[in-house]
């Protein structure tokens, strides 16, 4: 399948700054970019789909260019957001761009024969004086024109919240940037989500008017959720790539929960399967939708991509904890995702050392009402250690009794859960 065929049924096609850019594609062997800036010290689920497309762009026979914006990420892109930014300091910068250039890197591969490259802007925007850029750059643009862009004419009504000086000249730097690239490594494409639109066309003009070069551009759809929700955001704020902010878990279980409405439009932007799997899932969707077949395979390709596939058995293997399977060599993190929403009680972990009697325990968890009913119940074989039946009524809890450094976990019946978290 050709590229923007492709891109097409993937629904990755935004706009496109000019017709001729359609056979550039399909030919293959262009340098193409795609901006980030720095501003956490993780990349979150909102930049996957624009490294997916590096990605089968890097399929095609085209040139990535992974651009980190060390420089744009001190000034701030005003597109998007109605108020002015933090302002970050240099050294906050440079640890993000450390953090966000590892995981770029899984995406991406540095060995091909059109092996993808990294570059950061305050290589060459540190360089300027000001007077000069005002003078050589700054000459280029029309204030009148920057305010029609979409990134800044909200902010700059009554009603909005105003703009600085330093966040309306933004579009100057990122224009530049794609003048510099265009002179240094001949690239001919910037890509952005649609929010980057107004950005991208100005380089355009830039480019043009510097060295008469002719580049091109295309934007992809910003990801969006069926009930209007915010993709890529949970009650604990953003789904980060980063397994210490976003357990893998928790991850995975991010993806599993997506509609049906929306799966099929993420599987073809998040992952590499072809159109035909895409299209197999979608009947499944249809038929057996209550099996979920296509979030978990979205969840299991975009686990495995971010984290591993050591990782994505682990994150497997929890995920089949609540329906009865053994709980084994899982740490605190996992089993506190896991039982996040059970209920749970606290514990002298001193409790274990002469041991806890399980019936006891039972009544303490609120698992069971009296001694009685837990007696009985774990006799008639109701009861459950980390997923383990136990029917011995004398059971002492010891530390050998643990699922976890801190927890353990009481079942009663198929699925009433109780978390004890020992302190
Ligand atoms: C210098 C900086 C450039 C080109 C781009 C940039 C960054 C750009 C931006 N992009 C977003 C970001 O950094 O703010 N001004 O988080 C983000 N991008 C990926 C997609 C996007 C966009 O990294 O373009 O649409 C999210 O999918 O919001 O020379």
């Amino acid at each position: 399948m050709k590229l923007y065929d492709e891109l097409e049924a993937r629904g990755f096609v935004d706009k496109v700054t000019s017709e001729e850019l359609i056979e550039k594609l399909n030919a293959g062997g262009l340098k193409f970019y795609i901006g980030y800036d720095p501003t956490a010290d993780s990349l979150h689920i909102g930049h996957l789909a624009s490294f997916n497309l590096m990605k089968i762009f890097q399929n095609h026979g085209h040139h990535p260019i992974a651009l980190m914006g060390g420089g744009t990420g001190m000034i701030g892109d005003p597109g998007g957001k109605n108020a002015e930014r933090n302002l970050l300091s240099k050294e906050q910068i440079q640890s993000n761009i450390n953090g966000v250039k590892k995981q770029m890197s899984q995406f991406l591969n540095f060995e091909t024969e059109n092996k993808a490259i990294m570059v950061n802007n305050l290589d060459w925007l540190r360089k300027w004086s000001y007077i000069d850029f005002l003078r050589d750059i700054g000459k280029n643009f029309s204030v009148n024109m920057m305010m029609t862009r979409d990134s800044v004419k909200s902010r700059l009504t009554r009603e909005g919240e105003g703009i600085s000086y330093t966040e309306f000249s933004y579009m100057i730097l990122q224009s530049y940037d794609f003048y510099e690239l265009s002179k240094l490594h001949d690239c001919q494409l910037q890509l952005g989500g649609s929010d980057q639109w107004g950005n991208i066309v100005s380089g355009i003009d830039l480019t043009r008017r510097l060295s008469g070069k002719q580049v091109y551009g295309m934007t992809f759809p910003l990801i969006t959720k069926s009930d209007g929700t915010k993709f890529g955001k949970s009650e604990g704020g953003a789904i980060w790539l980063d397994a210490e902010k976003t357990s893998p878990y928790e991850f995975y279980q991010y993806f599993v929960r997506q509609a049906d409405e929306d799966i099929i439009r993420y599987l073809k932007v998040f992952t590499q399967l072809t159109m035909e799997e895409i299209a197999e899932l979608e009947a499944q969707v249809k038929n057996e939708p209550y099996k979920r077949a296509a979030q978990k395979k979205l969840a299991e390709e975009v686990t495995r991509t971010v984290h591993g596939q050591d990782t994505l058995d682990k994150v497997l293997k929890a995920s089949q904890v609540l329906f009865g399977a053994a709980i084994e060599d899982l740490d605190d993190s996992t089993i506190a995702n896991i039982f996040k929403d059970v209920p749970s009680t606290l514990q002298d972990k001193k409790v274990l050392e002469s041991g806890w009697n399980l019936i006891d325990a039972l009544v303490e968890t609120k698992a069971c009402k009296s001694k009685g009913q837990a007696r009985k119940l774990v006799q008639s074989g109701g009861v459950y250690v980390n997923n383990n039946q136990q029917k011995d009524t004398e059971l002492q809890l010891t530390h050998e009794s643990m699922a976890s450094e801190s927890y353990l976990i009481l079942r009663t019946g198929k699925k009433n859960y109780y978390l004890v978290q020992f302190k």
